[in-house]
């Protein structure tokens, strides 16, 4: 590898990272400037934000030659580079790791103190996290761009740059209340606009066919609208290399042509309708986890980025005169879901359409470059598309669609003769009810890969989501289990722990987390784990001080912590936690509590704007907070807290903070989870069923350092195939039926009885998430915490156990596996050099 050299772009030489600029004086320095040229401001007045913008330019500023030189060497070797399409990257604040991840986070506290900010964390709380996302997916996208920096791999993440991203949660009257989240008002200084990487998209029209100069026919579109894309680069340091990889967000502007035609014609205020229709098209984010709307904006949106994406790569090759048939060599392009599988007619057309590949050549391209992530087995959330709707919108996407299908049909008739069944279940459209183009199937057909994202999650999709689709090509299917990035979640958000870690096993965990397995040597050290328990102690009395702050509620640090924060999702089962702190309170009022263990409990999580039962479930938590915290005679045992707004921010203080994982959905529901093994490495035990990554963290952390409840996926299955009736549960267990009377006589709701109606009628109904088939296995095992939470010191050791068993759950890891069963792409080391007695 020819080292990069820094003089190329002569941005001064203080810039080098190995050499200057990286002491507190430089920092210093940089952030002056910046306060004065930047910003238009004296240090005298500067307020907290002027100096969160001020120093996170500096850092800017020192991620540029990494960022460059990154560039660089991607442009010139011919590897190949990992495009990571994904609708949502929830990337969180980014002052704070590109510190830790330069390695100056003491440089720059050192460097506010010369203004007079005498703690870092007063200028990191100032920063606005851009929300971009909506939960697991999101978050798991910027883990995974972290990860791919942290390995030194080629990458670049694809994404929109929503001027809305979720919506900010407020709690009235117990109610979620929206609030849109203005996370540019302030200015965000993480970005570079590169407005001469514009492209165009077009939408809508026609398609009409022509005879080309060698008289075959052919199809060209002819679209009615266009947008331009314009990139926002967001540079992703790894740790503590040189690699800094790029995530290009786009946003959407408005064509010039168009305005022009319409100012000509003198339709003024028609121009800036055009204007602003087109601006929407990044506008905001679809605030929903769960369930697709099919809305014909998000199709748009989806098509959008996923060519303005594809444009990018195939004008990276024409720059470097490669030619478009070697795509593959330089390309590995990742579906993050079904939200970017457009992908796989849009690189199709353009390599037909733009570049007149025939269809042959052009399916093998796209079929060796492409491979999709399957995140969801829920039905509501497979993504189906309304075909009037998608012909109105891609019309030349849909040709061929038509095409891919129609040789596809072909394929499978000849393996199984005269069965149509099959080839119904299998077509990419779906002809029952209302026509719709399935993107799963799309994303299945075109991709050499699917996976699932944990290993339960990955036998379903085999076994019960695609199972023709694997008959029919069994190599195709694998899993690779999610990973969460060490340096964020325990490096950045647990500091207490991360030096109690490096004391012990050195610093290299951070990048080599099965070097954790060595504190299994500590797990009867009396004196570690007094100090172990001393770091969980730090992490709970800052939550305490942030839950007061918020909600005016005070808990007791010493109390057993134990958290449920995710989406709100009927399936992901927060009204089971809730119904069980019911009767803990009724248990209390009894006397009939038998350990006196001492419980925070803490909710949080947004929910769908549109989803009802969602909304009601945090009503009702909040109801039974209210009737908890407000009884003395809970008062030093039991206090329930819904902490408003959950976000990547939040999580950085809750997962540190935790005793008890929440992990209660319904098995063969959670596809993964990630929550679990942030927990998990922050040393919180955990209580939750065999769904999603759970089975594994039980296999790692061994089965006596877990607490299981709950029908596993067959038992689940079996009760659904014979008529599952709640009914029969409720009428078993006492305590359950107590607890729903308490509910339905009004006791949470100020005596509204109207109120829980929704709820109650589902649980007892149909009960679809058998919420009261786990219930009393559920309370079971809460007594079982409670009686092991009274031995601190075996509490103590199997909290050891989980953050020394969790390596596995690293994002480096699950990179790794990508890298290699399924990119095939191997890491590049950056290197830069720069002579600094010959520069100056
Ligand atoms: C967002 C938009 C739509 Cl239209 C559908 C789903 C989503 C979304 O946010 N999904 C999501 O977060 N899925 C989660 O992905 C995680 C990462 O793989 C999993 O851990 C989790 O189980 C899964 O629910």
């Amino acid at each position: 590898n020819e080292p990069f050299d820094l003089r190329l772009p002569t941005p001064g030489c203080y810039l080098d990272p190995e050499k200057a600029g990286m002491d507190s004086d430089a920092v210093f320095q940089g952030m002056t400037a910046h306060l004065f040229y930047t910003l238009g401001k004296l240090a005298t007045s500067a307020s907290p934000h002027d100096l969160y913008m001020a120093l996170s330019y500096a850092v800017k500023d020192r991620l540029m030659t990494r960022y460059l030189a990154s560039q660089e060497v991607i442009r010139k070797k011919p590897q190949k580079t990992v495009a990571y399409l994904s609708a949502e990257f929830l990337i969180g604040p980014q002052l704070s790791n590109n510190l830790l991840n330069l390695g100056i986070t003491q440089e720059a506290e050192d460097a506010l103190k010369r203004f007079g900010i005498e703690s870092l964390s007063t200028i990191l709380e100032v920063e606005e996290e851009p929300g971009l996302g909506n939960g697991g997916l999101g978050r798991l996208a910027a883990c995974y761009m972290e990860s791919l920096a942290s390995l030194q791999v080629p990458a670049v993440g694809y994404g929109i740059r929503y001027e809305f991203g979720i919506f900010n949660q407020l709690i009235r009257d117990g109610w979620q209340v929206e609030v849109t989240d203005k996370w540019l008002k302030g200015g965000w200084p993480w970005e570079l606009p590169q407005p001469d990487e514009s492209c165009f998209v077009g939408f809508g029209g026609r398609t009409e066919s022509y005879r080309d100069d060698k008289g075959n026919y052919r199809s060209r579109w002819i679209p009615s609208e266009h947008a331009i894309g314009v990139p926002h680069d967001v540079p992703v340091l790894g740790y503590r290399v040189n690699t800094c990889d790029r995530l290009r967000l786009w946003r959407a502007d408005a064509t010039e042509s168009f305005d022009f035609y319409a100012f000509n014609i003198g339709d003024y205020y028609g121009a800036v309708e055009e204007k602003v229709a087109s601006e929407t098209l990044s506008k905001v984010l679809y605030p929903n986890d769960g369930t697709d709307e099919g809305r014909r904006l998000r199709l748009k949106q989806q098509h959008f980025f996923v060519s303005c994406s594809l444009q990018d790569m195939l004008r990276s090759l024409e720059k470097r005169s490669i030619p478009i048939t070697e795509f593959p060599k330089h390309w590995t392009v990742q579906l993050n879901d079904t939200h970017p599988a457009i992908a796989v007619a849009e690189l199709m057309r353009l390599l037909i359409d733009q570049y007149q590949i025939g269809w042959e050549k052009a399916w093998n391209i796209t079929t060796s470059s492409v491979a999709y992530t399957n995140h969801t087995l829920l039905p509501e959330a497979l993504e189906k598309w309304d075909l009037g709707l998608f012909n109105d919108l891609l019309p030349r996407h849909l040709e061929i669609i038509y095409e891919i299908n129609w040789r596809f049909l072909q394929q499978l008739r000849l393996r199984y003769p005269g069965d149509d069944k099959i080839l119904q279940k299998l077509s990419i459209i779906d002809e029952e009810g209302f026509k719709s183009v399935r993107m799963a199937h799309l994303a299945t057909i075109g991709a050499h890969h699917i996976n699932g994202v944990a290993a339960l999650h990955s036998d379903l999709i085999k076994r019960q989501l695609m199972p023709e689709f694997a008959a029919l090509w069994p190599e195709k299917f694998t899993n690779v289990t999610n990973g969460v990035t060490p340096r964020r979640w325990v490096a950045l958000s647990n500091p207490s722990l991360s030096n109690l870690l490096e004391e012990e096993v050195g610093p290299n965990w951070i990048t080599n987390m099965e070097l954790l397995k060595k504190l299994e040597e500590k797990k009867d050290d009396n004196n570690f784990l007094e100090k172990f328990e001393e770091t969980k102690l730090n992490g709970k009395r800052k939550l305490s001080s942030f839950v007061h702050s918020k909600t005016g509620i005070l808990v007791d640090p010493s109390s057993l912590f134990d958290v449920q924060v995710k989406r709100i999702h009927q399936y992901k089962r927060q009204h089971l936690n809730a119904l069980q702190i019911i009767a803990q309170y009724l248990r209390i009022k009894n006397g009939t509590n038998k350990f006196e263990v001492p419980r925070t409990i803490i909710f949080g999580g947004k929910a769908a704007p549109g989803y009802f039962m969602a909304k009601l479930m945090i009503r009702f938590i909040n109801g039974i907070a209210d009737v908890v915290n407000s009884d003395p005679d809970m008062d030093g045992l039991l206090r329930v807290v819904f902490l408003p707004d959950y976000n990547v921010k939040l999580g950085e203080i809750v997962y540190p903070a935790t005793d008890l994982s929440e992990q209660i959905s319904t098995a063969g529901k959670e596809a993964s989870g990630t929550g679990n093994m942030k927990f998990a490495m922050n040393g919180a035990l955990t209580i939750g069923t065999l769904d999603g990554a759970n089975v594994e963290l039980r296999d790692l952390v061994k089965k006596e350092n877990f607490f299981l409840f709950g029908k596993t996926e067959s038992e689940i299955m079996d009760l659904k195939n014979n008529n599952y009736s709640p009914k029969t549960f409720i009428n078993q267990c006492p305590e359950l039926k107590e607890v729903l009377r308490l509910i339905e006589i009004g006791h949470f709701s100020n005596g509204d009885k109207e109120l829980f109606k929704p709820l109650l009628n589902s649980l007892t109904g149909h009960d679809p998430f058998f919420v009261m088939a786990d219930f009393e296995d559920y309370l079971n095992k809460q007594d079982v915490v409670s009686e092991c939470w009274n031995n601190k010191k075996a509490w103590n050791k199997m909290a050891l156990l989980n953050t020394a068993r969790s390596g596995y759950f690293s994002s480096d890891r699950s990179i790794r596996e990508y890298c290699e069963s399924i990119w095939k792409v191997s890491p590049m080391p950056v290197e830069i050099t720069c002579d600094v007695e010959e520069l100056t």
